[in-house]
């Protein structure tokens, strides 16, 4: 189990007892959580007698000892130190610090032992610790974990924070190893930067973890996203490419389904396969086959045979995806001897990896109450950015009328400078309608191909400032387009701590709906903050803490409660306001 890593209220505030807390609102946000889930692989193994295997409790206890993953004077004077498995990052970047707790598992596995069982396991790990932590890293074997990676992207829905699957091809003990540089990465990328997807750090990149494959058994660049770009790189330089990010179009609250099901398969085609295989194959209890075909995604049209094999087998409802063996590219409908699969009821899975179309089945299946037709068309869409785009469907930057006269005036033509002109104008026009409230404009702005949650130069992104001025529908059209709430600004203040201060209630009950949650320095801040509050006998206040989120029983700096305060001043209905919550919540929780 883990153990609290939560500081104290005074430890978490660094103040000496009698002073006022110096964490409100708005300090910046240097400490950031991240939580490590140590599933075994190489990076963690040691020599025995078959070979390299797991080794148990070493990690924490090698990687306290160098300098470069944990800097014991700060974790001191923080009082990190009392848990023996937190550590911290020495200064990154204006002295933001990455405090990261280990969760090993025991035992610990080599990746080839891995089963969806494990994969369930990692995500109830994460939903239990989401809103404690700002990231996660989760330490995995090389061999599957382009599969657990492309799993965990299917079995966290509407995830609002990084999930960064690492591992490496030596171990972290060996002089020559790379696992120092990818555990430092991750952590960095999980920690500080918001990258709200589940994906694969490896050799200075950041994949999305359903476009990974393992493609080098014996190099430190094992892994190759052939269809997608990375979204990060760890060079000189850290550079996130925000625009590849995906983002989910929901008001939805993170939530995870451990449901997988099993009676899936890979079948590959070779020349002269035989029909007996295929059959015996696409047997019951199979209901979901990812078949590898030729190139563009052929198979043999002078087999009748095989071809009425597959079509017995999805005429019973057995949903067969049809993806190429090809490492890069997708399959599409040019060749006569692709077109006899769709006859056979076969479904295209564009350009998605065979661990994605296996794991997305696999998914997909386990719900319950689903139609067959139903479920086919979610094998078709884009789920978590699995596939890419339909380009069809992408609009052209040109078409947009405020795109045509700033090109005519600066006598621009290449796409290249188009899209420059774009990123650099697009981010503070859309934090300046979001300031006056203007849904179109922002729609406008969508509509030339730019992202909403892109922040201004001090990291506001137009989702604080709609959440700050109170425009409740602006916010809700930048939930269904792609915003996050877990965006930090500068100051470490998201869309949710902007509401608060600004006392927007509707706003504050949207984003808590969509899964926005105060930071644990804030909620350790809230106690001080509400016995104010109750002093004055300030209701409206009281009652907006309470629905961000806020526990009414956090002591403030000396101590006492807000109820304590509130009755200490006479302030009645503050303490008939607190009673009345507190008993509501003590119902809530007999209710649950
Ligand atoms: N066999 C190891 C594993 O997958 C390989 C590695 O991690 N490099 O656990």
């Amino acid at each position: 189990a883990l153990s609290n890593p939560k500081p104290s209220h005074a430890e978490s505030l660094n103040c000496p007892p009698n002073a006022m807390p110096k964490l409100m609102l708005h300090e910046r946000c240097g400490d950031h959580w991240v939580l490590v889930i140590n599933t075994g692989g190489t990076i963690g193994m040691k020599e025995h007698d078959k070979g390299l295997e797991p080794e148990p409790h070493a990690f924490v206890e090698e990687l306290r000892e160098m300098k470069i993953f944990h800097d014991a004077e700060y974790a001191k004077e923080k009082g990190y130190d009392h848990d023996k498995n937190t550590l911290v990052l020495p200064s990154y970047k204006c002295d933001q610090r990455v405090v990261y707790t280990f969760l090993d598992y025991n035992p610990l596995l080599d990746s080839s032992n891995m089963t969806t069982k494990d994969w369930a396991k990692i995500a109830k790990d994460i939903e239990g610790n989401y809103e404690r932590y700002d990231g996660f890293v989760i330490l995995h074997g090389t061999d599957t974990m382009a599969y657990t990676s492309s799993a965990l992207s299917f079995m966290l829905d509407h995830l609002g924070k990084p999930v960064i699957l690492t591992g490496s091809q030596v171990p972290i003990y060996d002089l020559w190893s790379d696992g120092r540089d990818n555990l430092l990465g991750a952590l960095l990328l999980a920690g500080v930067y918001n990258i709200p997807e589940v994906c694969l750090y490896f050799r200075n990149k950041l994949y999305r973890g359903n476009r990974v494959t393992k493609v080098d058994a014996g190099s430190f660049d094992g892994f190759a996203s052939p269809n997608l770009r990375p979204l990060a790189k760890m060079d000189v330089d850290v550079t996130v490419y925000k625009d590849r990010l995906w983002r989910d179009d929901t008001c939805s609250k993170f939530c995870v389904s451990t449901e997988l099901n099993c009676n899936v398969g890979l079948l590959r085609l070779f020349p002269g396969i035989t029909t007996e295989t295929v059959r015996s194959f696409l047997q019951c209890p199979i209901v979901g086959v990812v078949l590898e075909t030729y190139g563009t995604g052929n198979a043999p049209d002078n087999r009748p045979d095989l071809l009425a094999a597959l079509k017995e087998a999805t005429d019973r409802g057995v949903i067969i995806i049809n993806t190429t063996q090809c490492l890069k590219g997708t399959v599409s409908k040019i060749y006569a001897t692709g077109e006899v699969l769709y006859e056979a009821g076969l479904l295209p899975g564009r350009d998605m990896t065979p661990e994605a179309v296996l794991t997305k089945l696999s998914y997909v299946l386990a719900i319950e109450g689903l139609d067959l037709q139903t479920k086919k068309k979610m094998m078709a869409e884009n789920l978590r950015g699995e596939m890419s785009a339909d380009l069809g469907a992408q609009s052209n930057l040109r078409d947009s009328r405020f795109i045509q006269v700033i090109t005519k005036s600066l006598s621009i033509s290449c796409k290249k400078e188009l899209e420059a002109i774009r990123d650099a104008l697009a981010p503070p026009l859309a934090c300046a309608a979001a300031k006056i409230g203007d849904v179109e404009a922002l729609e406008s702005i969508r509509e030339m191909g730019s992202v909403l949650s892109l922040g201004d130069y001090d990291g506001r992104t137009p989702l604080h400032i709609a959440a700050s001025e109170g425009h409740l529908e602006v916010v809700q059209y930048l939930l269904e387009h792609g915003s996050t709430v877990h965006g930090r600004d500068r100051y470490g203040d998201t869309p949710l701590s902007n509401a608060v201060l600004f006392r927007r209630k509707d706003i504050v009950r949207l984003l808590r709906k969509t899964g926005a949650h105060l930071s644990r320095e804030q909620l350790a801040a809230s106690g001080t903050e509400l016995c104010s509050l109750a002093a004055h006998g300030d209701l409206d206040g009281l009652q907006i803490w309470h629905v961000a989120g806020a526990d009414l029983n956090t002591p403030g700096y000396d101590g006492q409660t807000a109820l304590s305060v509130a009755t200490g001043a006479g302030k009645l209905e503050a303490v008939a306001l607190l009673n009345r919550l507190q008993s509501a919540k003590d119902q809530d929780k007999l209710g649950d």
